[in-house]
């Protein structure tokens, strides 16, 4: 059985996750913008609030922030901003506030920006995981947080409802998580394509219940096509995805392995599991155990980041993998510096071939996109 077809097309879900939207609204919903994985949802779901992910995913708004951003930078960026200023995000323009966070430089200096056109929160990530300065920091950030939402929403925020929160966030964590290592079969009874595509459609269910049973009904149906399959293994490559967020480029870099060849097994970025993977520890102070966690995430802001090594390494071995091919998105500096030692630890620890591809939101490069993963597959 083939998913709902709004799960299937982003922009169906994202177009009908606005009219559910508006009626969450118009019964008094408070709704909360966000922009990264470092966000500490479970906060916002405490004071009763809904996240809503904002990272602009098409060209459209890039011309409009290009009047007030460089053109050199990156199209996430540019596309988030560019929304927010032409007002052409139903879910910016239902965002009671923004909450962000200083991660790279252009997103922070942006948000800046945004803050002129809608309250912007920004929370002041460290730079680096390392010494006790850094999870000190983060967890003010995150106690002063709590209190700003605390204030916007008019709530109280218990130990109970955050504890209550964080259950269910990592229910959501753990389901998708399972989604995502059907991967690992062979056949894979799911590609990338689907799974990025499932993952950012499902941010616009907005119950947390409906959004765990819908992932788990699919993991039921794929279980069953893999059963139905199982004696006739592929031999297309096997292909990770890592590096920036490919919500904007999924067309053009993840369809594109697939419809030539390869079965992309896995997605290792911030649409697939980097943040799922560790859970939030439900045994320990709450606000600690936020701290703990979001610090942790392996994104290539943090200086220095070895864990992101780890959890590659982890997927090309578990997921059997053919090859890896990086996307850096252009002017997207910390994927692209950290890109050098990425490809070393691929070709020389995994001894596996390794393709960088930068790229942005415009098609004018698809040809060129096409002819270096084609020549890249022939090559494994
Ligand atoms: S945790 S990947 S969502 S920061 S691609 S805007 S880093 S210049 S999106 Fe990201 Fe959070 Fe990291 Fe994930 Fe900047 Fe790079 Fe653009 Fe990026």
């Amino acid at each position: 059985m083939e998913l709902p077809l709004n799960f299937t097309d982003y922009s169906e879900a994202k177009k009908a996750g606005f009219m559910k939207m508006k009626e969450l609204k118009e019964n008094g919903a408070n709704v909360v913008g966000t922009f990264c994985t470092y966000t500490p949802t479970e906060l916002v779901l405490a004071a009763g609030g809904i996240c809503v992910g904002l990272c602009g995913l098409d060209e459209d708004p890039i011309r409009l922030a290009e009047t007030k951003l460089p053109k050199n930078l990156c199209p996430l960026i540019k596309s988030s901003y560019g929304h927010a200023l032409g007002d052409t995000c139903p879910y910016f323009y239902f965002s009671d506030m923004i909450l962000a966070e200083t991660t790279c430089d252009g997103k922070k200096k942006m948000f800046e920006l945004m803050n002129d056109i809608k309250h912007t929160h920004v929370m002041q990530l460290p730079p680096g995981k390392e010494g006790k300065g850094a999870f000190n920091l983060w967890r003010e950030e995150i106690v002063t947080l709590k209190e700003v939402l605390e204030e916007k929403f008019n709530v109280e925020i218990t130990e109970e409802d955050l504890k209550n929160a964080i259950k269910l966030k990592n229910r959501e964590r753990k389901v998708i998580l399972e989604y995502f290592e059907l991967g690992k079969l062979n056949p894979p009874p799911l590609g990338g394509f689907e799974q990025s595509t499932l993952i950012d459609s499902i941010s616009f269910v907005f119950n947390m219940e409906d959004r765990i049973k819908i992932i788990e009904d699919r993991i039921v149906e794929l279980r069953q096509k893999y059963e139905r399959e199982k004696d006739t293994p592929s031999t297309r490559p096997r292909i990770i995805v890592t590096g920036c967020p490919t919500g904007g480029v999924r067309d053009k870099v993840i369809k594109t392995i697939e419809d030539l060849g390869a079965d992309v097994v896995g997605i290792d970025n911030c649409s697939g599991p980097r943040e799922k993977r560790e859970l939030v520890r439900e045994d320990i102070d709450p606000i600690d155990a936020l701290a703990e966690k979001y610090l942790n995430i392996n994104c290539s802001v943090m200086s220095p980041n070895p864990t992101r090594y780890e959890a590659l390494g982890e997927m090309i071995d578990d997921y059997n993998v053919d090859g890896v091919i990086e996307v850096v998105l252009q002017a997207c500096h910390t994927f692209n510096v950290e890109s050098y030692y990425i490809k070393e630890y691929v070709n020389n620890e995994k001894e596996l071939p390794y393709l960088m591809i930068e790229t942005d939101y415009s098609k004018s490069d698809v040809g060129q996109v096409n002819t270096r993963i084609s020549a890249f597959l022939e090559m494994i």
